[in-house]
């Protein structure tokens, strides 16, 4: 099946952030599906002013344009439809290896991360008009900084044969027009099973970050709701739902 996403592609030698070629273009009427994928980033950006780091030339760095009105209520959950679309992807190039999500905006391979989700909304008042998601999968680096050594890995170092970077590329864009219009439209109920398949956080003691939230909150990460919020159950046997922020095991 032919994705609409990838349509037009713009293939960049380096750029600051795909991210920023993305929402520039977006301010400039640029159509639903537009993508813009670099050999390098100069201001590779994660979420919260992290920086997000790859070698020129070995992994993917993209940004999709998503012409697509939702109230901002549906953001978190097409974050989590990119990094499911992601997954599947990444399962299907590395047949038997346990591929995972972890909420909100992560993909890992034995709790290592292999891919990071920056979702940004383009609004107009109240309005969301467009989404960029953003990705960065790590396909063929085998060497990491040491910062990121022990917390990362890649296609090649996972798959048995890792594939060509534009197979990755049609197939996650594939997945994700699939799934991006159902969540849009609908929310997440119907990708429930998938999600909860996919979920590397379920059943795990996890702690939330207190910058974020204001205090640490800790409990068992108990499944994600329609509305892409983690359900964490405390230890008083309380259900907590997490809407934002960072989240760590314990
Ligand atoms: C993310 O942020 O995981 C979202 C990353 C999105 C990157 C893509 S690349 C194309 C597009 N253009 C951009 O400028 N961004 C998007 P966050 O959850 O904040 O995680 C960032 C953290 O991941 C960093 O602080 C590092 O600890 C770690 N990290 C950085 N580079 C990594 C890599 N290549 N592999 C694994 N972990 C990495």
């Amino acid at each position: 099946m032919s994705s609409q996403l990838g349509q037009p592609l713009y293939r960049l030698a380096i750029t600051t952030s795909t991210n920023d070629e993305a929402k520039r273009a977006a301010k400039e009427g640029a159509p639903h599906g537009s993508t813009w994928v670099a050999e390098q980033q100069t201001a590779g950006r994660g979420r919260q002013g992290r920086t997000w780091e790859s070698p020129p030339g070995e992994n993917l760095l993209f940004s999709v344009l998503l012409r697509v009105t939702c109230p901002p209520s549906r953001i978190p959950p097409i974050a989590l439809v990119a990094g499911l679309a992601v997954r599947d992807a990444v399962a299907r190039a590395a047949p038997g290896v346990d591929v995972r999500i972890k909420w909100p905006n992560d993909v890992l391979v034995e709790d290592k991360k292999i891919a990071g989700v920056l979702v940004e909304a383009v609004t107009m008042g109240s309005r969301v008009e467009a989404v960029i998601v953003g990705i960065g999968l790590n396909v063929h680096t085998r060497a990491f900084p040491e910062e990121l050594a022990a917390r990362a890995t890649s296609v090649a170092l996972v798959a048995k044969q890792p594939p060509e970077r534009d197979a990755l590329l049609a197939d996650v864009l594939a997945n994700l027009d699939r799934d991006a219009h159902i969540v849009v439209g609908r929310g997440l109920e119907s990708l429930r099973h998938r999600l909860e398949a996919a979920d590397g956080l379920k059943g795990r003691r996890v702690r939330s970050d207190p910058g974020n939230t204001g205090r640490a909150d800790e409990g068992i990460a108990s499944g994600i709701d329609d509305d892409g919020r983690l359900l964490v159950k405390r230890d008083d046997g309380v259900i907590s739902r997490w809407s934002a922020g960072e989240v760590h095991l314990v």
